[in-house]
């Protein structure tokens, strides 16, 4: 069975110290409700040993929001999957719109992450989304298409079974602007048979696959209220403990 999941992406928000702190309100709340879904913090680098260390991680799990393509050496600056593993975190996030456009990941770049994730035992939030000029041209299918099967398809089925999805139309991220619970509906049921004639009915079924883009409490039972709709990947809303809380409990 597919799990509900509902992820925060903190991006580049917060000191560590903010993060603690907002983490342990996370963790603190949490320790009171019982939810319908698996809860994820994916923060800065700088954050994960600390925020690990503060919270209960079989309450919350901890991931980053990238990794290298690389698997060690002489690349400045960059943090490998086994740096993020060795922290205690378990998930990273992949492929967002911001890293594709602003930092020019590519589908091939993606695909070794995807990899180097894979086998440092994390497992990858794989975003994947279509700008607004796609989707105003009827192309958003074969966009999103295209991204599962050019960093994902070379996977075996067990690998592919290790990966959450998340949609995040890129008009939506930032923008205040939300797909509807049925545009979402529709795509996720695109990708979701997009995987089952690839990968057969039981790995599409058992993949989650989140929406993400402008989800707050206010959107989040409608859109989770669908069927193919697992749960959500949270930006601004879940840099806000109250906001957070309010989407976990949407379903
Ligand atoms: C957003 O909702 O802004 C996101 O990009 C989540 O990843």
């Amino acid at each position: 069975m597919r799990k509900n999941i509902v992820a925060g992406n903190w991006k580049m928000n917060t000191t560590v110290q903010e993060g603690v702190a907002l983490a342990k309100e996370i963790d603190a709340a949490l320790a009171g409700v019982t939810t319908k879904c698996d809860v994820i913090i994916a923060t800065p680098f700088t954050h994960l040993v600390s925020v690990v260390n503060a919270i209960d991680t079989k309450r919350i799990g901890v991931g980053a929001e990238n990794c290298a393509d690389k698997t060690e050496g002489a690349f400045t600056g960059e943090v490998s999957a086994k740096m993020v593993a060795s922290t205690g975190a378990q998930y990273v996030i992949l492929g967002h719109s911001e890293r594709r456009a602003y930092y020019h990941e590519t589908p091939e770049i993606l695909k070794e992450k995807v990899l180097l994730a894979l086998a440092n035992g994390l497992t990858p939030i794989f975003c994947i989304g279509e700008v607004l000029e796609e989707r105003e041209a009827g192309k958003h299918f074969e966009v999103v298409k295209a991204q599962v099967e050019e960093s994902l398809f070379n996977l075996s089925a067990e690998d592919f079974g290790k990966i959450i999805l998340a949609y995040e139309p890129v008009w939506a991220i930032g923008t205040g602007k939300t797909a509807t619970a049925d545009q979402a509906e529709e795509i996720h049921a695109f990708i979701r048979k997009t995987i089952a004639d690839k990968y057969g009915k039981e790995v599409a079924e058992n993949t989650s696959i989140l929406y993400g883009g402008s989800c707050k409490p206010s959107n989040a039972p409608e859109l989770f209220a669908k069927p193919d709709v697992d749960g959500g990947l949270i930006g601004g809303a879940a840099l806000k403990a109250d906001s957070f809380m309010g989407i976990i409990t949407a379903f």
